[in-house]
């Protein structure tokens, strides 16, 4: 796999592909899983997924089968009981996107049950709209782009910093790797950078950078308590919240204690952050001073209350008054995504049209076991009240559940609720060892389509590289194929072939290119080149510049037209865990809780360096980094000695909802009682030829993490609210069976 020649830093995560593209482990046909098969009593044999065989069946067998069940669950249920939100990032490609295929097949069925939000930023996706009037793909696609950062801004903070291993990829696909350019030159500027983090990321290596080690999970104490010091000092812009902002009062007054008699003063934040008020002190003071850009990683916001942080980022650069100006303001994702801030010229490329779900049955994408558990519960969501649908059958493609999903003994009990559970997918990964019926898919090496990435310059053909691995096919033809038998492969296909699905979304893209005023090359000189750079911008993109010109004539889609510091219509919906501005919540996990005396270590599980997700886990790359096959858990040194524990040793990694094995990195990078180890380890339940739900053999740090929504607000998923104890394995562990085909493991 070679990277093509005009990128300055490609990555090295694609470096898995040829080892994992036709491994052992690829589903190579249509599997049934044996217990679901011997429905002798009619429970389908429940218990046992995630723990039994299956059996090979031909392709004419699968799609009667996968067609029966469909028609089954809509008459018994109604298409309400097919549960299809079926959330992840599969590959890039812009007509083989697994969702947007499972969705269209699905409304030409009669609707499904969704998921609305991300596990990316759901609790920030929920509040800052309410906060800024815009959706939040728009304030995404309209962030200060990194030209106007790196020509203007003079400090940048950020929570959670710039982690450049997280700018490897983009939703969509990367053209170019741009971000660590960008942050580079900034650094040549001689722009400030100051990381709040419980770990130090690339920037910290910088002349110029400032590394500030915060307690995990306490942001906003320290963000209120610069408020504080700006507000106290009279540091603040009070023109601008006066003309371009609401409700600076009723937070001004639950900032000096007024409403609860707390004065959110650094001495404050330090018992919570442990970061010295004097510090945040001169924190504050250099903020005014500079061209400053306040950002907050997505990280920061994956957490219990994590609207709390991402809200008040947009508070404190209120208050500040730079917003709109060049290099000036706040941004979210700087970094977590190559795309955010990207110079672009925005374009909107087609899509494959979905049609319209005619189901209204929906959760916030991260309440999945929720859901599947307790189906007629009531349950609020950005102030509405929500019912849990009953599912019947559950149909995954393009996401792996098993990989994402927060305390993964919950989701086995909760998946094993459902009378169906059916996926497509390319590996015998943890999803479809979980799966009763497994159609073989092939990966995007085996098929052609377009990288039409949204936030890139350029657009590059995806040619197909290799046969599909065994009896695999697309996502499109499975579901033809679906479609056909249900009878209705002509709506489904639209009487088009993938190539001319391709040549459509072309001709689309072509129209839509005119009205943009740029041109596009025809199809076919397109596709047989490398890719085009088509969306160079014509100036620097300013987040908010029309508004802060003039908020009367550009005013801002809130209830007050204006930026919204206390909003109306949060603090009506009366959420004790989420207040109608900016608050400080005790999370039930963090250092600073009880349950820290049982369980001291902070553990955070970010994004993995070497791949993507789970994705890829089986490839030499990301396996080369595991220790005695175990996934790596970065500790600092001196948490590891305390427990007796050594370099490359392993790990037992516990907490009351689970536990898993790890391999050991010590770094002085990670501050104490901290910890990381990344998601996407693949899920391995078996310990000792036993299955256990809520252990995982290989260290995926799902098996340890909460399941509760962010705050009613959201909803979002939390991570990195997760307290562990760690003790050194003294054992010898039963192999990991992760990556061995499950037939030969029962
Ligand atoms: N502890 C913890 N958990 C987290 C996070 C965290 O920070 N900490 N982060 C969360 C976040 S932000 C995210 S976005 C999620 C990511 O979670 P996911 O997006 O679900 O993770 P992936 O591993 O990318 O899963 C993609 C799956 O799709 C399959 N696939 C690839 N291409 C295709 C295709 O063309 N068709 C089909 N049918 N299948 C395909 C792959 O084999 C893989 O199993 O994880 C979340 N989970
Ligand atoms: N290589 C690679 N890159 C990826 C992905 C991948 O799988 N692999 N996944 C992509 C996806 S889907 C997403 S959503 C993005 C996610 O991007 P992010 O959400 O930004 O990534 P994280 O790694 O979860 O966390 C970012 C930073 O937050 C810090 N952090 C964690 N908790 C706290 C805290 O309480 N306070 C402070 N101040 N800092 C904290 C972490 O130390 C880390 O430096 O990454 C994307 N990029
Ligand atoms: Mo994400």
């Amino acid at each position: 796999m070679n990277p093509i020649k005009s990128d300055s830093n490609p990555s090295k995560i694609s470096e898995g592909i040829p080892s994992a593209i036709d491994d052992d482990l690829r589903v190579r046909t249509p599997w049934i899983r044996k217990g679901w098969i011997n429905n002798k009593n009619n429970d389908r044999k429940r218990d046992l997924r995630g723990n039994d065989t299956y059996v090979s069946v031909s392709w004419d067998e699968a799609i009667g089968i996968v067609a029966n069940e469909l028609q089954r669950t809509k008459e018994k249920f109604g298409n309400e009981g097919i549960y299809a939100g079926s959330y992840g990032w599969s590959w890039a490609g812009r007509f083989h996107h697994a969702q947007g295929q499972l969705h269209r097949f699905m409304n030409c069925f009669g609707g499904y049950t969704r998921s609305e939000g991300t596990y990316s930023y759901a609790a920030s996706e929920a509040i800052i709209p309410h906060v800024i009037g815009m959706s939040y793909y728009d304030f995404l696609d309209h962030h200060t782009d990194w030209n106007s950062i790196c020509a203007n801004t003079t400090l940048m903070l950020t929570f959670g910093g710039l982690p450049l291993k997280n700018s490897q990829v983009t939703s969509g696909g990367v053209g170019q790797h741009t971000t660590r350019g960008f942050i580079e030159e900034c650094d040549r500027k001689g722009v400030k950078f100051i990381n709040i983090n419980p770990m130090k990321v690339d920037t910290d290596s910088f002349e110029n950078s400032t590394h500030v080690n915060i307690r995990p999970g306490t942001d906003t104490a320290m963000m209120l308590a610069i408020a504080f010091v700006l507000e106290s000092q009279n540091l603040l812009d009070k023109n601008f919240l006066n003309s371009h902002c609401v409700g600076y009062p009723e937070f001004r007054s639950y900032l000096l204690g007024m409403s609860d008699g707390v004065p959110k003063t650094p001495e404050w934040a330090q018992k919570i952050t442990t970061v010295e008020a004097s510090k945040i002190k001169k924190i504050a003071q250099m903020l005014p001073k500079n061209r400053t850009m306040i950002t907050g990683a997505w990280g920061v916001q994956r957490q219990e209350f994590g609207e709390q942080p991402h809200w008040m980022i947009v508070v404190l650069a209120a208050m500040l008054g730079q917003i709109g100006t060049p290099g000036g303001g706040f941004g979210l994702g700087y970094s977590s995504e190559n795309g955010i801030g990207n110079p672009v010229k925005l374009f909107k490329w087609p899509s494959v049209p979905q049609f319209e779900n005619p189901i209204d049955s929906f959760i916030p994408v991260a309440r999945v076991s929720d859901m599947l558990l307790n189906p007629g519960n009531k349950f609020n969501f950005n102030g509405k009240t929500l019912t849990y649908p009953k599912i019947n059958l559950v149909y995954w493609t393009g996401g792996n559940p098993f990989h994402h999903q927060m305390n993964l003994g919950k989701l086995r009990q909760a998946f094993r609720k459902p009378e169906t559970v059916v996926v497509n997918e390319i590996w015998w990964n943890s999803l479809a060892r979980h799966a009763d019926i497994i159609l073989p898919v092939a990966s995007a090496l085996e098929r052609n389509d377009i990288a039409m990435g949204h936030w890139e310059q350029s657009v590059t053909p995806m040619h197909q590289a290799i046969s599909p691995v065994g009896s695999s096919k697309t996502d499109f033809e499975i579901f033809s194929k679906l479609s056909k038998r249900l009878g209705f492969e002509q709506t489904f296909s639209g009487k088009k072939t993938e190539m001319e699905w391709l040549k459509w979304l072309w001709s689309e893209a072509e129209i839509r290119s005119k009205k943009a005023k740029f041109r596009l090359p025809t199809f076919e000189n397109f596709w047989n080149g490398q890719g085009i750079t088509v969306l160079s911008p014509e100036q620097d993109q300013i987040l908010m510049e029309e508004f802060r010109k003039d908020p009367i004539k550009n005013p801002l889609k809130t209830p007050s037209g204006k930026i919204e510091i206390f909003s109306k219509n949060v603090a009506s919906f009366n959420y004790s865990d989420c207040p109608g501005h900016p608050t400080w919540i005790e999370p039930v996990e963090w250092l600073g809780s009880k349950l820290a005396k049982k369980f001291p270590i902070h553990l955070i599980s970010g994004q993995p360096n070497n791949r993507l997700h789970s994705q890829l886990d089986n490839g030499s790359f990301s396996r080369g980094a595991k220790i005695k096959g175990r996934e790596a858990i970065t500790m600092n040194p001196k948490d590891a000695k305390v427990r007796g524990i050594k370099e490359g040793e392993l790990v037992e990694v516990f907490n009351e909802r689970g536990r898993c094995l790890a391999g050991v990195k010590l770094s002085n990078k990670i501050s104490e009682k901290t910890a990381f180890l990344p998601t996407g380890a693949w899920y391995d339940p078996v310990k000792a030829g036993n299955v256990k739900d809520n252990f995982c053999n290989h260290g995926n740090p799902n098996v340890l993490t909460r399941d509760v929504g962010t705050s009613q607000m959201g909803q979002g998923p939390i991570a990195h609210s997760t307290l562990v104890q760690i003790t050194k394995l003294t054992h010898e562990p039963s192999p990991v069976g992760a990556f061995v085909h499950p037939d030969s493991i029962t």
